[in-house]
This record gives C-alpha cells, structure tokens and sequence, in this order.
C-alpha cells in the first residue's frame, strides 16, 4: 500500500505525511499530486481573510464545528497565517472551547509553514487544498491574513470568500482596503458584542457600494453590465450582492446564519454558472503557472548559466535591450 492509496483509504497519519511531502515539493510529494488528481474538484473552497485579530481563527474553529455537527460535512482547515492560533503547537486557538474538535477523525487543520515552499505560498496552498479535496474533504476553509496579493490569491483558489472586520481595529477605513472589499463574497462584521460594530457595519455597506460598481450598477439597472459597457443579456441567476453579516465568534453567536450564507453562495456559484468558470480560472492559473515553470527549466537545459550571465551582463552595460537579449537567448540572433 503506498501513501496514495492511504490517504485516499483515510488514513490520517498517511494524510499528514502527504501533506508534508507536498508542502516541501519532493518527488513523492509530486507524484502523489499527479495521482490524487482524478479525485479532486469536489470540496467547496473557502478564503477567509482580514486584519489580524478580527476573528477569522475564531470564526474557522466556529463554521468547522457547525458543519461537522450541523451537516456532517468532513471539514478540513488550512491555516496561511504564520501568528495564527493553530500554529506553534497548539491544534486550536481555543482548546478548551475546541475541545470536542481536536479528537473528531471528520476535521483535520492544517498549519501552513511560510518556509521551503518552491512555487511560492499560495501553490503550496493549492497544493495543500487539493489533497484534502482528493482525500474526501467537502469543507476547506483557507485562513490568511494581511493585505494584497496573498488575499487576491486566496480568493482565486476559493469558490467562496469572506473578509473579515472587527471594530476597535482603530480606522475602519484603514483596516480594510477596498482592494480586499472587492474580492469579498460575504462580509462579516466580527465582534459584534464590542462597541462601535454599528459603525463598522456601516463603513463596510458603504464600501461595499464602492467596490462592486458593477453590482452597484445591477441593482439600479436591474441588468449586469459587460466589460464592455454594454447591457449582457440578463441571466436567469441574479448577481451576487455580498451580504453583510455581524457575529460573534467567542459565543458562537451569527454563525449559523453565516453558514447559510456560505451554501446560499455555492448554489448561486453553481445555478449561474460561476461555479464552473471559476474552477476552470483556477485550472488555467495552475497550469499556465507549471508551463511557465516547466519553460523556463527546458530553457536553462538549453542554455548554459554561463551563456545566461554573459548575455545578462550586456543587457546591464545597456548593449541589448532585454527583448533583444531573449531574442538572442531563444534564437541566436538578437534581432
Ligand atoms: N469580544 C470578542 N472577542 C473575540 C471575538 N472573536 C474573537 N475574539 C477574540 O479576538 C482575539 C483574536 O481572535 P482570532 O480568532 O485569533 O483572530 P485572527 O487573528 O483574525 O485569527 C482572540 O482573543 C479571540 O478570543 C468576538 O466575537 N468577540
Ligand atoms: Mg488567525
């Protein structure tokens, strides 16, 4: 029996071994990719982002443990956030609230190490996700935190993302970026039992109107604009319009109804249409990401590093342009 065919059996200790192996990108690891493939494509994903603080561990431990008891869903746990609670040894921010998840064999959390991953963290993640979706996961949340392109490369891995914000974080405004707004597909004003969440909520509706002008533009139109500026014909599913929900995590307090608004969001992702062109977007990123890769490897068999430098340094003493230099590299003759 090799590890494949454990983890695919459920075995946890081969899981957790895989995942290492995936994690540091070994052969193994690779392979094991390669033939869990077939296997994957049926978890629903989950990017759940923020300022550090406002909850999300909190609010993961929360949806894990309603959709294991509420739906019995399997439900797995990636955490990005190096200060994360479910890092440096302690399963689970909360032990003692948790406790009734650390030992339940349908809920598996994993903490990603920032370190060694050669594509990058957000391929790791992929990486990662993809096992759990092969080795029967429906549910995977995906934790990160921080502003920019990490949550952009969240959000396209995940099928559904929510942003996360808290009052008391100072300025509202400053904590979350419209750049994050806009990748939101449900919003949660976290901390509702801490002065000021009314306020939160409001600053948010209004960015909210900000960063979707497309939906802005749907919900006065009553039809979705294309790129190009012109009516689409309507489609059966409406648009969208992230919802804005308050909970609190400490007391568990909102997460039911944020557990609807998560399947709420997958039905309306798979009645229009989303559901597919997101999978497929996601596909091509990671195949256009291994072909690039692959490329650049055929590439350097090709041409020796001595050949590479050489042409690099007559590019600094401003003697090739750079198109002429891979001109030169590729074809032998720079123009
Ligand atoms: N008062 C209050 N505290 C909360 C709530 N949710 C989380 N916390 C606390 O806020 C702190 C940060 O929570 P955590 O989940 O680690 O936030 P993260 O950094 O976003 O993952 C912890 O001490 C939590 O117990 C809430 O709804 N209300
Ligand atoms: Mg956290």
């Amino acid at each position: 029996m090799n590890l494949v065919e454990n983890v695919l059996e459920g075995d946890r200790l081969a899981l957790a071994r895989l995942l290492s192996q995936v994690e540091n990108d070994t052969e193994e690891g690779r392979a094991a990719l390669e033939a869990l493939f077939p296997y994957t494509g049926n978890a629903h994903l989950i990017g759940v982002t923020g300022a550090p603080g406002t909850g999300k561990s909190s609010l993961v431990n929360q949806l894990a443990r309603h959709f294991r008891k509420e739906k019995g869903c399997r439900v797995a746990v990636v955490a990005v956030d190096p200060s994360s609670p479910f890092t440096g040894g302690a399963i689970l921010g909360d032990r003692v609230r948790m406790r009734d998840l650390a030992g339940d064999p349908g809920v598996f959390i994993r903490s990603m190490a920032s370190r060694g991953s050669l594509g990058g963290l957000a391929t790791a993640t992929a990486a990662v996700t993809q096992v759990f979706d092969a080795a029967g996961y429906e549910m995977i949340f995906i934790e990160t935190v921080g502003a920019g392109q990490a949550e952009v490369d969240v959000a396209r891995l995940a099928h559904t993302t929510l942003v996360v914000d808290a009052p008391g974080l100072g300025d509202d405004i400053q904590a979350i970026k419209a750049g994050i707004l806009e990748i939101a597909d449900i919003l949660v004003v976290n901390k509702a039992d801490r002065p000021g969440a009314e306020y939160t909520e409001r600053a948010l509706k209004g960015m909210l109107e900000l960063a979707h002008p497309t939906r802005r533009a749907f919900l006065h139109h009553g039809r979705p604009m294309g790129t190009s500026g012109q009516e689409e014909e309507p489609r059966d599913a409406p648009l969208w319009v992230p919802p804005v929900l308050r909970t609190i995590a400490t007391q568990g307090e909102g997460i039911t109804e944020l557990a609807e608004a998560i399947l709420h969001h997958a039905e309306h992702l798979r009645a229009s249409g989303d559901w597919a062109t997101r999978e497929r977007a996601r596909l091509q990123s990671e195949l256009d990401a291994l072909l690039q890769e692959m490329l650049i490897a055929r590439f350097r068999e090709d041409v020796p590093q001595a050949r590479y430098e050489e042409v690099l340094s007559r590019v600094f003493q401003r003697a090739l342009s750079p198109w002429e230099a891979v001109r030169l590299l590729l074809d032998g003759r720079a123009s």
